[in-house]
């Protein structure tokens, strides 16, 4: 079959699933295309900003339909296609086809989820293995999530990452020697730029950087911000990671910015989600948008609604999860999945496999 890209991206826009080999050949002029970004990624505004997606799908299409289509709109998103949606498979297909078709159209920001030990736990691993009886095409995706760029700076002045920051990292240039080809760490300056969150008590300002109660990743506040955008000479941090009720979350003082572009998360928060539109000369706007209306969507299943709080308690648990022995369990057939990717694809992943669950996420 000739490749064309323009056909494919049609089919993956009407979430008809590609063929096996065509996910292969997808993933791997991807992976050539990333090979050749560095760890910080340029681009200039106009542009406009996504957060966190999570596999779903009808919402995707919803902001390409308020925000643009490709390329008429240039695009950063910034990590967590994948995981807790149904769609998980279709939305990263449709996104590599598009980083593919326009590469400078499009630029793709490692999250967390965009990770192999994450991925076999909150459901991606088992939405491939189910759509194509296997898990290769898990193992196709996961290895371009290895190539992802880490940070985008917009117009020299707006720093995008998806968590936060690291104690780590003073520099841009210290973003730029990190080793990225590689699953993301347990710990250390490339975890950190993917788990880290930013937190703002009233009356009661966090100073440096706390552990972050997720298992991995800091908690930091206004000064460690305010410190690293004066030594980089950027204004703004716009980062994703945490759910936002109203799409986004703007702390100190203006200085950073949360987008998130999952709305109705999990089909069952009711939050609202946004696109962070940055214009010409610089000027941000929240475009808030909510779930895609239902009879634009196929086949969702019908979640009940849930309280926010229930919600928070289940995402709780989940953190204790990770602990158990379900996640060790995943954890060790990962490192043999890592092991079955270089013999199967001869692609070589770097990961430690001397690593233990505890070192991994604590
Ligand atoms: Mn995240």
């Amino acid at each position: 079959m000739a490749w064309d890209l323009d056909a494919l991206i049609e089919k993956a826009q009407r979430r008809e699933l590609l063929p096996e080999n065509t996910i292969r050949e997808l993933c791997n002029k991807a992976k050539e295309l990333l090979l050749s970004e560095d760890n910080v990624r340029h681009v200039q505004a106009p542009v406009t900003v996504v957060g966190d997606v999570h596999g779903q799908f009808y919402d995707v299409l919803e902001i390409f339909r308020i925000g643009g289509q490709c390329p008429d709109t240039n695009y950063v998103f910034l990590g967590d296609y994948v995981d807790r949606g149904y769609y998980s498979v279709e939305t990263i297909t449709l996104l590599l086809c598009l980083k593919v078709r326009y590469p400078d159209r499009v630029t793709l920001v490692r999250g967390n989820h965009e990770c192999r030990a994450v991925t076999q736990v909150y459901g991606f691993y088992n939405e491939c293995c189910e759509k194509y009886k296997g898990g290769l095409v898990w193992s196709y995706f996961t290895d371009v999530f290895d190539y992802l760029v880490l940070a985008v700076v917009i117009s020299d002045t707006i720093l995008c990452i998806h968590g936060g920051l690291s104690p780590s990292l003073h520099t841009l240039d210290q973003i730029r020697v990190i080793d990225r080809f590689r699953e993301i760490p347990h710990d250390g300056p490339m975890a950190d730029l993917v788990w880290s969150d930013p937190q703002q008590v009233d009356g009661d300002e966090i100073s440096g950087f706390t552990l972050s109660p997720r298992g991995a990743g800091y908690i930091f506040g206004e000064d460690v911000t305010r410190h690293f955008l004066e030594i980089n000479g950027f204004g703004h941090i716009c980062r994703a990671h945490q759910l936002c009720m109203e799409g986004y979350q703007i702390l100190f003082d203006d200085m950073l910015s949360t987008v998130w572009s999952a709305p109705n998360y999990c089909y069952r928060v009711g939050n609202m989600a946004s696109l962070l539109e940055i214009g010409p000369g610089l000027e941000r706007y929240f475009n808030v948008f909510a779930a895609c209306p239902d009879d634009q969507r196929t086949s969702d299943p019908q979640g009940g609604e849930v309280s926010f709080k229930a919600l928070v308690q289940e995402l709780l648990m989940e953190e204790d999860e990770r602990k158990s022995k379900d996640f060790q369990k995943s954890y060790d057939s990962y490192s043999q999945n890592v092991a079955l990717d270089v013999q199967d694809t001869g692609i070589v992943t770097n990961f430690r496999t001397s690593k233990t669950l505890s070192q991994y996420f604590i």
